[in-house]
């Protein structure tokens, strides 16, 4: 079966831009053969991730997490390729950056810092759903 061309909704989070580490991030989805679709740099309204982590309300990191999130600028891609999707998320490594592997994004560049919540540099789709409704959220017209 031939994967289908499809898009995916990347964020470099706060801690990757503030640490100057969106062009590497860029750099790795360019490196790998996916296409910037649209990007842009932007400051997360309270709304914006309300939706975006709508999944995660009443869990124990939510608050921590929105505040992490609105604590600076992110950088927020729409990349396109087929299977893009699974493909980012495996650049990405496991959400515990401890426990990513070292090669992925989180486990070359990320770290745990004892936080409330982690700190792991990027956000990437995950499922033809969830980027569509991402794409949605962050590029209303696209
Ligand atoms: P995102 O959504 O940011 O790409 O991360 P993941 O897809 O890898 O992980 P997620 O949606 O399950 O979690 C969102 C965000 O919350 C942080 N988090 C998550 C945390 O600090 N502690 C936790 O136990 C979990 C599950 C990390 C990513």
């Amino acid at each position: 079966m031939t994967a289908q061309t499809e898009r995916s909704l990347v964020i470099v989070k706060p801690d990757g831009y503030r640490r100057g580490l969106t062009g590497e991030v860029l750099r790795r989805i360019e490196a790998k053969g996916y296409t910037l679709a649209a990007l842009q740099v932007t400051e997360a309204t309270r709304e914006q991730l309300a939706e975006h982590y709508a999944e995660h309300e009443g869990k124990p990191f939510y608050e921590p997490l929105v505040e992490f999130m609105s604590s600076g600028p992110v950088v927020v891609a729409v990349i396109e390729g087929n299977d893009c999707i699974k493909g980012f998320r495996s650049l990405a490594g496991a959400t515990n950056p401890t426990e990513a592997a070292p090669g992925s994004i989180r486990g070359d560049l990320g770290r745990d810092w004892g936080l409330k919540v982690q700190q792991n540099i990027v956000h990437g789709s995950d499922s033809t759903e969830s980027a569509e409704r991402e794409i949605g959220i962050w590029f209303p017209n696209l």
